[in-house]
């Protein structure tokens, strides 16, 4: 079987030292066998206990071996960030276990518990991962708001003193190129003139399940061009350009260039008599063309016509080096999937693993002894003490911070709001944003928002206006300069601390995730801000999920929200967010009823962000202005609100019944209340601020109790305990039914949930509330109903 080495070894080093082609070449062929080793031990080696397949991606890591290896053991700086494509995830880990940043143990428990992980994880792996990946198509892109945010430090001179100017760079799937979200980063980044941005296209031309269309050829190109993007296309390696400028070479280019893609993975799989029976019968009688094939035996034949450019490592190399400038730039590099290995270039290979007897084969074509599969460099023909030499000096690993430590910001005792005795909490976020504004502070200064084209309609235009929009050169304002009235003042310039982006939510997640972790990526600790439409959170969803995956801080803020949208209709109004919110680890949601609550939450959410053990933060919010209460916010009613929920009016003792309400509904809650008294003297009624917090705070009482034997009651439990064991609880909230319906399995109450279950519509709030069953009326049928126990 043909492997890289070979390959490697008939090619001549031209510009590179020939000492340092030895050592590129001898890991490069490390890299190869480690990765495919990896996968082979979890799956064939290390005892498996509950039958199911562990799989992994040997086909996939070997068609970008050769390049990773030229990036990380030559090309990459220290201030590099990189998001690898998810299914080379083996190829980083052997890269960085050769570099001495990863433990043997964590590799042979590749994919089991503890180990390395199937997919590079910034947080749960241990050796580094800059970005992680898993969802193709999203750590791509999170480069381009990677460096996007790299330049808002820069220019601002918050970034860490010393940090260098970094090239944030994406090892790319070929297939990852059919996400849409890749075009809206791509988009977004031509609109912001970013730099310093690599995407390396492993362009083996094959997906899961299938080759792609020919017809693709040429279009990428165009596309990356049009956005502004260099294209450096690797596409033959060295042998097969000695032998283009050989006699018959412009037919043997010719013949490989309109070869199709599918005919070309075929024989790839096939091997060299093969490619002689095509090449005899297509380009008969061409002069030169027999000679070379009588030149080569069909293992030399099948080298070089599978010698691409992304498998060369000296190819690989020059394109690499010849880009110095900070021209964004896409490199397409033609790979074999599964290059060096039995099942290269075979449609199915996508999760094809080589089986016991090929693994054995593969080991002796590498040299290595049964036994030293683990070794470092064994099987190599070059010394350990020259390899050791080698990584010793390579660029990538040396001494500069891959995450910084920042101090936090401080965040003052009270955020101010001029409270109104009507307000909405849309229009409360927005005047708290300006009295921050306002202030010459440091948490002034350290915001920065965001939002996908609903910068004025969630109510962040007084903040713009203040602190203005941020561009990497100074832009003035048109309609400012030509005299036209406006309430939006909007200076473009790098002192501007608003990223506007295009209607993309996905790019706003992308963008919040990259903000969020520039205190660890770029030594400067940032607050950020996004605001979204309720609804449309759906839209960014994976990306949501994915930016707190990576640990990532900020301050999700979606509004408007819920059928108190009333008249914008069913496709504006969400019921299920609270849901989603609630059930994603990494972020604590919110969803307020009054201003002063909201003040509380977003100054506990800026601790927040900053916190070890903390995390992202989102509230929902809402346009529907209500009356607000004229009150002290006490230490204890503030830490309350943040835990998730407060007694409004608490139950007397033995009460049946208690109305527990979140959000915009509060007053209907607080109407049925009020009738119920009537009846139900000491009725209660709980103000609940967040779902969310409560319901953690829950499951973690529970698990501390169970595992660490401690006495910790939770939050909710702690509410709840006021109450009498057949009390009966009527929640209500502008949101799915399920959002509260899990407070009656706290303490054993029985429990009446309202909500919004089915898809919303237009109308008035009093026709939809009515409609969907949350008003007044709704509560109190449903307490009468609890206090008989009829079910309902
Ligand atoms: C969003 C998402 N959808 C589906 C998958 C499942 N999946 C994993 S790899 C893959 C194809 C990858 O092909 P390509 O990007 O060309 O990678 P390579 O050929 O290098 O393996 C798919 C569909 C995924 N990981 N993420
Ligand atoms: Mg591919």
């Amino acid at each position: 079987m043909a492997t890289n080495l070979q390959m490697a070894d008939t090619n001549a080093a031209t510009s590179f030292a020939a000492d340092k082609m030895a050592a590129l070449r001898a890991l490069e062929r490390k890299v190869l066998w480690l990765s495919s080793w990896m996968i082979h031990n979890a799956n064939h080696v290390r005892p498996a206990r509950d039958g199911l397949k562990v799989g992994g991606h040997q086909a996939s890591s070997a068609s970008v071996a050769t390049m990773m290896t030229a990036l990380y053991f030559d090309v990459l700086k220290p201030q590099d960030r990189v998001a690898v494509k998810p299914h080379a995830s083996p190829v980083f880990h052997a890269i960085q276990y050769l570099l001495g940043n990863q433990s043997r143990e964590k590799i042979e428990q590749l994919r089991a518990f503890g180990g390395a992980q199937s997919y590079p994880s910034r947080t749960k792996d241990s050796d580094d991962v800059d970005i992680s990946t898993g969802s193709v198509g999203l750590g791509a892109a999170h480069t381009v708001f990677s460096s996007i945010v790299q330049d808002y430090v820069r220019l601002k001179g918050m970034a860490r003193e010393g940090l260098r100017e970094g090239r944030m760079i994406a090892l790319v799937g070929d297939a990852e190129l059919d996400e849409g979200n890749m075009y809206e980063a791509l988009l977004e980044g031509w609109k912001k003139d970013i730099r310093n941005v690599w995407w390396v296209i492993d362009y083996n031309r094959q997906s899961l399940d299938s080759v792609i269309s020919d017809r693709l050829f040429g279009r990428i190109d165009h596309l990356f061009e049009n956005m502004g993007w260099r294209v450096v296309t690797l596409k033959y390696g060295k042998l097969l350009e000695r032998a283009f400028v050989q006699p018959g070479g412009d037919a043997l280019r010719d013949w490989i260039d309109t070869c199709p893609n599918s005919l070309y993975a075929a024989l790839t799989f096939k091997g060299g008599a093969a490619w002689r029976e095509y090449l005899k019968r297509d380009l008969k009688g061409v002069a030169g063309i027999k000679g070379l094939l009588d030149d080569h035996d069909d293992a030399s034949l099948h080298l070089l016509l599978t010698n691409l450019a992304g498998n060369d490592l000296e190819a690989s190399l020059e394109a690499f080096h010849d880009v110095t400038d900070d021209m964004p730039t896409c490199f397409i590099g033609y790979t074999v999937k599964g290059f060096g290995l039995p099942f290269a270039g075979h449609k199915d290979n996508h999760a094809g693993l080589m089986n016991v007897e090929q693994m054995e084969s593969f080991r002796a074509d590498m040299g290595i002894d049964a036994g030293d599969e683990w070794e470092r460099f064994a099987g190599l023909d070059v010394g350990s003490e020259a390899l050791e030499d080698f990584l010793d000096n390579v660029p990538f690993p040396q001494a500069y911070p891959r995450r910084f430590e920042t101090p936090t910001i401080d965040i003052p005792a009270r955020l101010d709001v001029q409270l109104r005795p009507k307000m909405a909490t849309q229009d409360g976020f927005g005047r708290i944003l300006n009295e921050i504004a306002k202030s010459e502070s440091e948490l002034a200064d350290r915001i920065v928002t965001t939002s996908p084209d609903v910068t004025v309609s969630t109510n962040l235009g007084p903040w713009v206006n203040r602190r203005g929009i941020f561009s990497r050169s100074e832009t003035s304002d048109t309609f400012a300069q030509e005299s036209v009235v406006s309430a939006q003042k909007w200076q473009m310039s790098p002192e501007g601390q608003h990223i506007e982006l295009g209607i993309a939510e996905t790019n706003l997640f992308l963008q919040l995730s990259a903000l969020g972790l520039s205190s660890s990526m770029f030594g400067a600790r940032l607050l950020p801000i996004g605001t979204v439409y309720d609804p449309f959170i759906r839209r960014g969803l994976d990306a949501m999920h994915y930016g707190c995956y990576q640990d990532s801080r900020y301050m999700l803020v979606a509004t408007p929200s819920g059928i108190t949208l009333a008249p914008e209709g069913g496709a504006h109004q969400s019921s299920e967010t609270p849901l989603i919110t609630l059930a994603q680890p990494g972020m604590a949601a919110f969803e307020p009823a009054y201003v002063d609550e909201l003040a509380e939450i977003m100054r506990w959410g800026f601790e927040y962000m900053q916190a070890d053990d903390g995390g992202a933060v989102a509230l929902r919010l809402s346009t529907r202005v209500l009356d607000q209460p004229d009150r002290e916010m006490t230490d204890d009613l503030r830490g309350a609100v943040t835990r998730g929920g407060y007694w409004l009016k608490e139950p007397e003792e033995g009460a049946e019944l208690v109305i527990a309400y979140c959000g915009a509904i509060a007053p209907e809650a607080i109407a049925a209340h009020q009738d119920l008294l009537e009846d139900i003297p000491g009725a209660g009624l709980l103000a609940i601020t967040s779902p969310d917090r409560l319901h953690a705070g829950w499951i973690s009482a529970r698990h501390a109790r169970r595992t660490r034997n401690q006495a910790t009651t939770a939050h909710v439990e702690d509410l709840l305990d006021v109450i009498a064991d057949d009390t009966a609880l009527v929640t209500v909230c502008d949101a799915h039914s399920g959002t509260l319906g899990w407070l009656g399995s706290v303490a054993g109450h029985r429990i009446y949930p309202l909500g919004v279950d089915g898809f919303g519509q237009s109308g008035d709030l009093q026709d939809l509330y009515a409609h969907y069953g949350i008003d007044s009326d709704a509560i109190l049928d449903a307490a009468a109903r609890a206090c008989i126990r009829r079910l309902a």
